[in-house]
């Protein structure tokens, strides 16, 4: 086999142990014989951390003090998953790891295992970030992810004996975390509340209350790119450990009010993906990451500078925001540069407008952001003022271009009345320079139907950036049996840092030993994951059968219900007879998904899958043919087990609703199969690896907008296809006469009724050819070689799915900027 020439540091493991025994004496003060799995792993990190910190600064005074531009990346989510092994691997140390393990007498398994993975994610988009920075990073571009060091990440998912989804706390600092570099001495003071009142001429704000911004630095080093740059996450702390005077009037417990109430600002994670809740806390949260970042930038690039030369702040920095969530940073830009350095409004609008970027990941209405103007005006006054002015200006601007008054009104970033409010979309979409989709299907949709009017005025604004993964995470990382394969074949791992070298794999696709050896590959993958579900969850998974994949968010427009009435369609025909089970290809099904915790449907749908679970796993006429698992807590790490396992990848959601996915990619680049609609990525995808290689099936966007017109939600439309379809009749009748609830026939009613009177997403519509394209699975899964060779081509033609490809998409079409000389 080719030699693996990864990163290697000089040092050798013999040196890397010592340095690991340091940290173990002066760090941890323990002795390698006391040392535990978890004491081993934050001495490595910290010693691995000591190989990077010469990069990193000077990576920020190569930033500072040359005229390249950085990135801003301003999210409310990055969902970074475990760091030792991806530190390890970037920091060229992976060999002298598992060289120093062996000479502590540790497991290099346990060790990785006793990291806590930090989950300040939802789910794609907060992914979506961490792999942005890391490919910035590996290309050399010096950039800042700038988020919020939530104290309870994502919720923890349990399930109880009813199969139903229960949350628990996440806190995910009850141990050591020792990557975060606090930084008490380059701390923001970020204001709220209060007034604005005119001084000498001049809106002046009186905010009420602040809170301190305390940076949280981490290091996010590059693949061979030898640049380290900065997540900084900012955590809220109280100026008032303690109001004195409320203590003098004897009241202890009111005396602390003030630190607990400021100090929630950075306490939790919204659970929500997809669908803001417009609360208060929510605000805040924005606000104070946003407005802490701004006023960093400053002082980062204006060092000691009490005057500095704001205009040029476009040519230091170009902010991107992440979806709307820090779009408050608009209004907030304008008021630093009016209110605390002088510049007049127009000098302001042009800095601010040249500064920020918007990345729209949605196309559900409810999910593009709306403020109660009342709550802006309360929290933020001088903030609200700007947004009317911005506004005006808007407006003036749009019938200077002569734009019809009803489309005006339509634009409104404003909204008078009332009921005002401001829509932060329409604001990002007018403050900033450009916008862009995440996939070619989401971005001419938004083009054509969310934000028509805005790209009918401005439509050089309008831009896509297709998403992307990282493949040193989710290929290398997470499936190194196939990375090794793959540089065998190839002759080289430079595709790791080049993924479109990937193509070279086609010719091998028809090469017999190529194919076979690729084939044991994800039988390995499937015989460890079995392993590791035992092990996790103690789940008795036959590796022998079809592994088949859905996970992600449970949202009803991704369709798990299309999932699970497909599993039980299948359930019934064996219990029926009318199909032998020995017909059938052995399938193992995987669901992984967390539902928000007040979407009551989504939770249903959870525990509808738990037990149709329960009940066919335990049934002997399905022994060996039909099981599925449902592995709680659905996160980073298990993504990166059950990935490189899965034959096949489940991307069924109704077309025109999954902006892009991610997921997607992921799989096509481990060597699933995919059986999905026209939808997000997936059209890109099948595009790529070829329509003969790419299991499609259901409505197109166009026939799902043509069915609603014809009133298939408001009108009841889906039951003709419930009392068309036998098969679907049979499926739906068993979830409601209590086959998966122990005979009771109200637990899943009101699912039920959904999918009988509403059907929103079409569920039932699209059945039918649902269950036609599993018969064509099933045949070609027959043939393994035509399989595997058919997954071959699926790695060989997603190349263009490297996050790499996606970030130097954004430099040439949105940052115009690049590497670091
Ligand atoms: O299609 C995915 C996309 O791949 C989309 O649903 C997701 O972003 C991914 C990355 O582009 C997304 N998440 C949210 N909106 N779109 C969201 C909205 C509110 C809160 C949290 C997440």
């Amino acid at each position: 086999m080719t030699e693996i020439t990864a990163p290697k540091s000089s040092l050798t493991s013999g040196e890397f142990t010592d340095e690991i025994r340091e940290q173990l004496k002066y760090t941890q003060g323990v002795t390698p014989e006391q040392a535990t799995a978890a004491d081993v792993y934050v001495a490595t990190a910290a010693a691995v951390r000591r190989h990077l910190v010469d990069s990193w600064m000077k990576t920020q005074h190569d930033m500072v003090n040359g005229d390249t531009k950085a990135v801003g990346y301003l999210s409310a989510e990055f969902l970074m998953g475990k760091q030792l092994e991806n530190a390890l691997l970037n920091a060229g140390l992976t060999e002298q790891f598992e060289g120093a393990m062996k000479e502590l007498g540790f497991d290099t398994k346990d060790v990785i295992d006793a990291e806590y993975e930090p989950g300040l994610g939802n789910g794609g988009l907060g992914r979506l970030a961490a792999c942005y920075i890391d490919s910035l990073a590996s290309i050399g571009v010096p950039a800042f992810g700038y988020g919020i060091r939530y104290q309870y990440g994502i919720f923890k998912q349990e399930f109880d004996e009813n199969g139903k989804q229960v949350e628990t706390p996440d806190y995910w600092l009850v141990n050591e975390e020792p990557w975060g570099h606090v930084d008490y001495n380059r701390d923001q003071r970020v204001n709220f509340g209060g007034e604005v009142v005119e001084e000498n001429g001049k809106r002046v704000w009186k905010p009420a209350w602040a809170v301190r911004a305390v940076p949280c630095d981490y290091m996010v080093p590059g693949y061979k790119s030898g640049r380290v740059n900065t997540l900084r996450l900012w955590t809220a702390k109280s100026y008032d450990e303690f109001d004195l005077l409320t203590f003098n009037k004897s009241d202890y417990l009111d005396a602390v009010i003030p630190k607990v109430e400021a100090e929630n600002i950075s306490k939790i994670l919204y659970p929500e993906d997809s669908t803001p809740q417009g609360k208060k806390l929510r605000l805040e949260q924005q606000y104070f990451f946003v407005s802490a970042s701004i006023h960093d930038a400053i002082r980062v690039f204006y060092p000691g500078e009490k005057n500095p030369d704001l205009t040029t702040l476009p040519n230091k920095i170009v902010f991107q925001l992440n979806d709307t969530h820090p779009v408050i940073g608009i209004p907030e830009l304008m008021r630093v540069l009016i209110d605390e350095y002088g510049y007049d409004w127009d000098t302001a609008w042009s800095i601010t407008n040249k500064t920020f970027n918007y990345t729209c990941h949605t196309l559900l209405p409810e999910a593009l952001e709306v403020w109660p103007a009342s709550l802006i005006g309360e929290l933020l006054p001088r903030h609200l003022e700007i947004i009317k002015k911005i506004n005006e200006q808007f407006m003036s601007e749009l019938k200077a271009k002569g734009v019809a008054d009803d489309q005006i009104e339509r634009m409104r970033i404003y909204t008078d009345g009332k009921d005002a409010s401001v829509r932060m979309a329409y604001l990002a979409t007018y403050g900033g320079s450009y916008v862009n989709g995440v996939a070619e299907l989401h971005s001419e949709l938004l083009k054509d139907v969310t934000l028509k009017d805005f790209s009918s005025v401005y439509p050089d604004k309008f831009t896509n950036v297709t998403n992307g993964v990282t493949p040193r995470r989710f290929i290398k990382l997470a499936n190194p049996r196939m990375s090794d394969l793959i540089s065998e074949g190839l002759g080289t791992d430079a595709w790791l840092s080049d993924l479109e070298q990937l193509k070279g794999l086609i010719p091998l696709a028809d090469d017999p030993e190529f194919v076979k050896k690729f084939a044991a590959v994800k039988q390995a993958n499937k015989n460890d994951f079995a392993a590791f579900a035992k092990r996790k969850y103690g789940f008795d998974i036959d590796p022998n059968t079809m592994f088949n994949t859905m996970i992600k968010r449970l949202h009803e427009y991704k369709r798990q219900a299309l999932k699970i009435l497909a599993v039980i369609a299948t359930y019934a025909d064996i219990k029926s007879g009318k199909v032998d089970p020995d017909t059938l290809v052995p399938r193992t099904v995987f669901f992984g998904a967390k539902a928000a915790p007040g979407y009551y449907l989504a939770k249903q749908t959870i525990q509808l899958i738990n037990n149709v679970a329960r009940v066919i796993n335990n049934d002997p006429a399905t022994k060996g043919k039909l099981h599925v698992y449902f592995p709680w807590n659905y996160n980073i790490e298990l993504a990166q087990n059950l990935i490189p396992a899965t034959d096949l990848d489940e991307q069924i959601s109704q077309a025109g609703k999954e902006a892009s996915g991610t997921g997607n990619m992921k799989f096509a680049l481990n060597g699933a199969l995919t059986v999905g609609t026209l939808d997000g990525a997936n059209v890109e995808i099948r595009e790529r690896v070829g329509a003969e290689n790419f299991f499609l099936f259901g409505m197109t966007e166009p026939e799902v907008s043509a069915l609603y017109a014809k009133g298939y939600d408001t009108k009841g439309l889906s039951r003709e296809y419930y009392e068309k379809d036998p098969q679907l009749k049979q499926a739906i009748d068993m979830v409601a006469d209590g086959t998966f609830s122990n005979g009771d026939k109200d637990t899943y009613k009101d699912l039920v009724n959904d999918w009988l009177n509403k059907d929103y997403f079409m569920t039932l519509a699209d059945f039918r050819a649902y269950m036609d394209i599993q018969a064509e699975i099933e045949e070609t899964y027959r043939d393994p070689m035509k399989w595997a060779r058919m997954a071959v081509l699926n790695v060989a033609n997603s190349g263009y799915f490297s996050s790499d490809r996606s970030i130097e998409d954004y430099l040439e079409r949105i940052w115009h900027t690049g590497a670091l000389k």
